[in-house]
């Protein structure tokens, strides 16, 4: 055990949250958590060391009493001082450390181009904005047991939008914005190395945000009970340079155009075949067919 809690690698994050080489908002959690931590330790070994102390050196069969100091004003006054000072203090170091958590920065100069956020009308709760408004705004949906991700882009149709189950891909050196909902029951969103959990709640839309300065890949699991598979709800957030993403997301957007005109296609032609001889608008409307036939021979 001693050997295990001494070895860094094993022990790291292991009293404190998940950080590194992900999202500088988890940074700065990670630094508050510590500071916090740090200081409970100093005041938690302070008071239980001398209870242990007291109780080993003034043990009854010793017959030592110790000094009575009951009823000591100053001494009442000083530790009661001193308590609060500790959380006046704790108080001042949290929200002072707090907007670089909850406020996200704009993307870098080299980042992946980005639009304005459109503001979500019936936000409930806070809705963090980079300085310049700008930042990659993703839709995180919570269904069960899977999450769903919805990329932007610049029509008002949500419908031919590029999106993706699980792993969420996204570029480096951009703010992404995520606005998180849910579909059916209470999800929470949560990948540890790129900040702190969001809620995702049926009829609530939340927010939360990272931005990752170097390609890599940063694992987490849905964090409310949501049912019988909450324990198979991965997310895996996957962050590539924003070249390979532009091409991801091209690709992406081509395959699902595929796909939805194929399905199109399918249906036309299932309608036809439903419709049979009987209806004579088929051979009324030779143009749609041609269109079709050229269509197809595209794909
Ligand atoms: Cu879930």
């Amino acid at each position: 055990m001693g050997a295990l809690v001494l070895a860094t690698g094993a022990s790291a994050d292991f009293w404190t949250p998940e950080s590194g080489g992900g999202s500088e908002n988890s940074e700065n959690i990670d630094t508050l958590y510590k500071l916090i931590l740090a200081v409970a330790a100093i005041v938690f070994f302070g008071v239980e060391g001398a209870l242990v102390y007291s109780m080993v050196k003034f043990r009854a069969r010793k017959n030592a009493v110790p000094a009575q100091i009951r009823g000591n004003t100053r001494l009442e006054i000083g530790w009661t001082l001193g308590a609060a000072g500790v959380l006046v203090v704790l108080a001042v170091v949290t929200f002072v450390m707090l907007p670089g958590i909850r406020n996200p920065p704009n993307s870098d100069p080299d980042g992946f181009p980005t639009q304005r956020i459109v503001n979500v009308q019936n936000a409930s709760a806070y809705q963090p904005r980079p300085p310049n408004g700008r930042a990659l705004n993703i839709e995180v949906n919570g269904q069960r047991f899977i999450w769903r991700y919805t990329y932007p882009d610049a029509d008002q149709n949500v419908l031919n939008n590029v999106f993706n189950y699980e792993t969420l891909i996204i570029p480096t050196k951009t703010t992404i914005a995520l606005t998180i909902k849910a579909q059916d029951v209470a999800h929470s969103w949560w990948i540890p190395k790129l900040g702190g959990k969001a809620d995702a709640v049926p009829g609530h839309t939340n927010f939360t945000w990272f931005k990752v300065d170097k390609p890599g890949s940063f694992r987490g699991q849905c964090a409310e009970l949501c049912g019988r598979n909450h324990a198979d709800m991965y997310a895996t957030v996957v962050a590539v340079e924003p070249d390979q993403f532009k091409r991801w997301l091209a690709n992406k957007k081509r395959e699902i155009d595929a796909n939805n005109k194929a399905a199109q296609q399918r249906r036309a032609k299932e309608a036809e075949e439903l419709a049979g001889g009987e209806s004579p608008t088929e051979d009324a409307n030779p143009v749609e067919e041609s269109e079709a036939a050229a269509a197809q021979g595209e794909g």
